[in-house]
C-alpha cells in the first residue's frame, strides 16, 4: 500500500491560502464601529492616507458631498492603518508559509469499545450536572453574509423547519429554552453579528420575543470588519464615499467577545464553559451532555465534534495535528494528495469533517485573548464590486482576510475530538439549492423526527413523492427519541405534515 501523503504546504494564491507562521495579532479593533469624536482636517487625513500609500482614497473627495465626505472620513479614520499595512505584507509574501506534518487526531469514536462505553456515561453524568448547575453559557456565530444562500436577511431568519416554518434562531433559542426548564437554570445567550446584519438580528428576535428566552439572558454584540486590499495592497472601494469592509471571520469572535464586555459577564455569572455554535445548521445539539462532560473531565481548553467525511470532495474542514499541537485544516487549503489518501482499511485517512461545534474552557477564552489573541489570517481571492478610477462600478480581483476559530485549538492542551453521526447532528444551510440547501436541511430533519417518531410509536404521515415523511419535533418538546417517547406530544396537522409539539 502506498505510504500517506502527511507534508502539507498551503500552496501560494490558488485562491485562498493561509498564513500559518509570523500570524499577526488580530488587534481588539481592527476596524472600530465606533466613530471617533475627534474631528480631523482633510489635510490631517490627506496625510494619513499619503502615508500608508492609501492616497486613492481621497480621488473622489472633491466630487462628494458633505454627507458623503463625513462617511468617507469617518471610515478612513476607523481603519487601523497599521494593521491594513500588515496584511498588505502577507500578500507580498505570496502565501509563502511552511504547512508542516499534518496527522489524523486521536478521536472519541462513535463505535466505542467497553472502557468507552464506561467513559461515555461518566462524560454524560458529568455534563448533566455542568448544565444542571447552570454553568454552559451559550455562543452563536452569526455575522456571516449568507451570500451563497442568497437570503435576503440574516441567515438565522432562514425559515427552515419542514412543517413549522420556524427560523434557524428559534430552533437553536429553542433548544436552550428546553436545557433551561429541565434543570431550572438559566441558559445565557451570546449572539456574535456583524454591523451588517447587527440591526436585523436584534429586530427578529425583539419581534419574535427572543423566541421564549428571558429577554435579559440573550446578548448581541457585533465582530470587527476588515476592509479589501487589491493585489497591491490598497483598500478597495464600494463606492466614491466608502470603503470596501467585510467582517473579519468568525475567529473574530473571541477578541469581540471580550471588547464587548460579555466575556468578563461570561466570569463572573460563573459560566466555567461556552458552547460554540454555528447559525446554519438545524440539528446542531449545543447542549449535549456527553460532548460537554467529555470536554470538561478531559481539562480541555478547546473541544471539537467531527463526523466522518465520506467523500473526499465534502466541503467541510478536516481536524488533525499540526506538527503536534491540534488544527483544522480548511477544505479549500487541503492538498488533493491529503484530501485523498486512505488509510489501510480503505477509509480517508483524513476524515475527521469538522461540524464547527466547539466547547471552550471560558478561562481559556480569557487567557488567549488577554494581551490580543495571535491567530493566523486566512486570505481568500475574491471578485469584488468595487470602482474604476472615474467612479464608476466594475468588478475586480481583491482578497478578504478572515480569522478562523478553529485556530484557536492550537493554543489548547488535552483537547477532545468526539466524532458524531451525520444524520443526527449536521445538515447545514450553506447553498440555495445541490447540498446542503433548505431543502437537505429539511429533509434531514424530517428523516431523524420520523424515526423518532416511529420509535415512539407515534402516528407518522405518509411519505411524499420525494420520499420525504414530513414529521418535525419540536426542540422544546426532545432532543433525543428517548425524550420524545418519555413524553406527552399535542399533534398539529398543516398543509406541509404532522407537527409534534
Ligand atoms: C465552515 C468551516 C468548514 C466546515 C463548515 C461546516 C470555516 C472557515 N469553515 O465552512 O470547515 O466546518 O463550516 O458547516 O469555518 N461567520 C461569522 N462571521 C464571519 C464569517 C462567518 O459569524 O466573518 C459565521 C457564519 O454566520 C456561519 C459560520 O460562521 O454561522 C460559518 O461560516 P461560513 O458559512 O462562511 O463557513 P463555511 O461554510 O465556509
Amino acid at each position: 500500500m502506498q505510504r500517506a501523503p502527511r507534508s502539507w504546504k498551503p500552496i501560494a494564491l490558488r485562491g485562498s491560502f493561509s498564513v500559518q507562521e509570523e500570524s499577526l495579532s488580530v488587534p481588539s479593533q481592527a476596524m472600530s464601529t465606533e466613530i471617533p469624536q475627534r474631528q480631523h482636517s482633510e489635510e490631517e487625513l490627506r496625510s494619513a492616507c499619503e502615508r500608508y500609500d492609501q492616497e486613492h482614497l481621497l480621488r473622489h473627495w472633491d466630487d462628494l458631498d458633505e454627507d458623503g465626505r463625513s462617511q468617507l472620513a469617518d471610515q478612513i479614520r476607523a481603519v487601523d492603518l497599521d494593521h491594513v499595512q500588515a496584511l498588505g505584507r502577507i500578500l507580498e509574501r505570496n502565501g509563502q508559509a511552511e504547512g508542516g506534518h499534518f496527522e489524523p487526531p486521536e478521536v472519541f469514536p462513535l463505535e466505542r469499545d467497553r472502557a468507552q462505553q464506561e467513559r461515555a456515561r461518566e462524560a454524560v453524568a458529568a455534563g448533566e450536572e455542568i448544565l444542571a448547575r447552570g454553568a454552559v453559557g451559550f455562543l452563536l456565530v452569526a455575522g456571516g453574509q449568507a451570500s451563497r444562500l442568497g437570503y435576503d436577511g440574516p441567515k438565522g431568519a432562514f425559515p427552515v423547519g419542514p412543517v413549522s416554518g420556524r427560523s434557524l434562531f428559534e430552533f437553536h433559542a429553542r433548544r436552550l429554552l428546553a436545557t433551561a426548564r429541565r434543570y431550572g437554570t438559566r441558559t445565557p445567550f451570546y449572539v456574535m453579528t456583524s454591523p451588517t446584519n447587527d440591526g436585523a438580528t436584534r429586530r427578529f428576535f425583539e419581534q419574535n420575543e427572543h423566541f421564549g428566552l428571558p429577554a435579559e439572558d440573550v446578548f448581541f454584540f457585533t465582530q470587527s470588519m476588515l476592509p479589501a486590499l487589491d493585489e497591491t495592497g490598497r483598500v478597495m472601494m464600494s463606492a466614491p464615499d466608502a470603503l470596501f469592509l467585510a467582517p473579519d471571520g468568525h475567529g473574530g469572535v473571541l477578541p469581540a467577545l471580550r471588547d464587548s464586555g460579555w466575556l468578563a459577564d461570561a466570569l463572573e455569572r460563573g459560566l466555567e464553559h461556552l458552547s460554540y455554535f454555528q447559525v446554519d445548521n438545524p440539528l446542531v445539539r449545543p447542549t449535549d451532555p456527553l460532548f460537554i462532560g467529555l470536554h470538561a473531565l478531559a481539562g480541555a481548553g478547546m473541544s471539537s465534534k467531527v463526523v466522518s467525511k465520506s467523500d473526499p470532495d465534502e466541503k467541510v474542514g478536516v481536524l488533525g495535528k499540526v506538527d503536534g499541537r491540534l488544527g483544522c485544516i480548511e477544505y479549500s487549503d487541503l492538498p488533493a494528495d491529503l484530501r485523498d489518501a486512505r488509510d489501510e482499511n480503505g477509509s480517508l485517512l483524513f476524515r475527521a469533517g469538522n461540524v464547527a461545534v466547539h466547547v471552550l474552557r471560558t478561562e481559556f477564552v480569557d487567557e488567549i485573548t488577554r494581551d490580543g489573541l495571535k491567530l493566523p489570517w486566512h486570505v481568500a481571492r475574491k471578485k469584488i464590486r468595487t470602482i474604476d478610477e472615474g467612479g464608476r462600478e466594475t468588478e475586480c480581483t481583491g482578497f478578504k482576510f478572515e480569522a478562523f476559530v478553529f485556530d484557536a485549538l492550537g493554543f489548547s492542551t488535552d483537547c477532545v475530538t468526539l466524532e458524531v453521526a451525520r444524520e443526527r447532528e449536521f445538515s447545514p444551510v450553506k447553498n440555495a439549492d445541490g447540498g446542503d440547501s433548505p431543502e437537505t436541511a429539511r429533509r434531514s430533519l424530517c428523516d431523524l423526527h420520523a424515526s423518532w417518531a416511529r420509535a415512539a410509536g407515534l402516528e407518522l404521515p405518509p411519505a411524499g413523492e420525494d420520499g420525504v415523511v414530513c414529521v418535525e419535533v419540536d426542540p422544546l418538546l426532545a432532543d433525543t427519541a428517548d425524550d420524545l417517547a418519555a413524553a406527552e406530544p399535542r399533534l398539529i396537522r398543516n398543509e406541509n405534515g404532522l407537527l409534534y409539539e
